[in-house]
């Protein structure tokens, strides 16, 4: 698709009585793939120049890198290997959630309580063993193109203001551009944006404490991060912490007509950007990528950008899935 033909965010529409524009329709009526869209053969092609070395760097943690979960909810895999005979060995997981680790989500993991699921599907099909907005849609297309760090973290660090990995600190537009500018990096279209917070590396080694409170600095609950990821024209965003944007979210950000009349119930999803980022405009998410290899590579090359695939399962239907991702420098 041709990049003059997406309109900026201001420019979409925000359709009567509603608080936010939406991206339905853009990359087509019945489209299940948002900005995965903007991952053409063309840009593809193009992020080949990004890989220099042929040095590839996991961004997994294993499946069961957390236990206890980090979300109450999402338990923790059950591994068993066994043979049918003593020179045999196969194997079962029981108990996977498909987001307990670095994952990937589909664009069937939130709705706006105002508009609904992306593109106007309907709730009533989001189950399992259907297709809409299922993680296959990922799994079919494949996530493949330039990867691009922004090591927020770093820029934090250099400003002598770290960012506080035991707090929900809010990440701003001014610490996304601030952070381009201290690297010298620019944000292309079709871009699988990682943002680095440090908050996996800290929790990881013990730097910073979980809490009894699950707390992660990230994107801020703020309509300007919206707008500036999609007029990046990034394909992905992706980030080292639990959910992308900070967590537990801002209760005050980001209302809803539905909370705000009593028609919805608040949760601890009240305020969170997924509900503009996923479900208005399209937008494929990951977490818990492992980002501190990566950063101090890239650094050593003094440079940010790299060849990123990302290979969800392929579970019809599947709200998230483990990221499966590589980076190649
Ligand atoms: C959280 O639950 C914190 O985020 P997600 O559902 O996207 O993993």
């Amino acid at each position: 698709m041709p990049e003059k033909s997406i309109p900026k965010y201001r420019e979409l529409p925000v359709d009567s009585g509603e608080l936010y524009p939406n991206a339905w329709g853009v990359f087509g009526e019945n489209d299940q793939l948002g900005t995965l869209n903007q991952l053409t053969p063309e840009r593809l092609l193009a992020a080949k120049g990004s890989i220099k070395t042929g040095l590839t760097v996991n961004l997994n943690l294993s499946l069961d890198a957390f236990d206890p979960p980090l979300i109450a909810h999402r338990g923790v895999p059950k591994h068993e290997v066994f043979g049918t005979n003593v020179y045999h060995r196969d194997d079962r997981i029981d108990n996977l959630f498909l987001q307990a680790s670095t994952q990937i989500d589909s664009l069937r993991h939130f709705a706006h309580p105002d508009k609904g699921f992306y593109n106007g599907f309907s709730g009533e099909l989001l189950t399992a063993g259907t297709e809409a907005l299922g993680i296959q849609n990922v799994a079919h297309k494949g996530i493949a193109g330039r990867g691009l760090l922004l090591d927020v973290a770093a820029y934090r660090e250099s400003i002598g203001q770290p960012i506080n990995q035991e707090t929900a600190e809010q990440i701003s537009v001014d610490d996304l551009e601030a952070t381009c500018n201290f690297q010298k990096s620019s944000v292309l279209p079709g871009d699988i944006l990682m943002i680095r917070t440090g908050w996996l590396g800290a929790i990881l080694s013990g730097k910073a404490a979980r809490g009894s409170v699950l707390q992660s600095p990230g994107l801020a609950q703020d309509e300007s991060i919206a707008e500036w990821l999609w007029d990046h024209q990034i394909a992905v965003a992706a980030a080292d912490n639990v959910a992308l944007e900070a967590w537990p979210a801002d209760r005050n950000a980001l209302p809803t007509n539905a909370e705000k009349s009593g028609n919805f119930e608040l949760s601890s999803h009240t305020g969170m950007l997924h509900r503009i980022l996923i479900p208005l405009l399209g937008i494929t998410i990951g977490e818990l990528w492992v980002l501190d290899e990566l950063a101090s590579r890239l650094r050593e090359s003094g440079r940010f950008d790299c060849f990123i695939t990302a290979e969800p399962l392929n579970i019809r239907g599947g709200v998230g899935s483990p990221a499966n991702a590589l980076a190649i420098i």
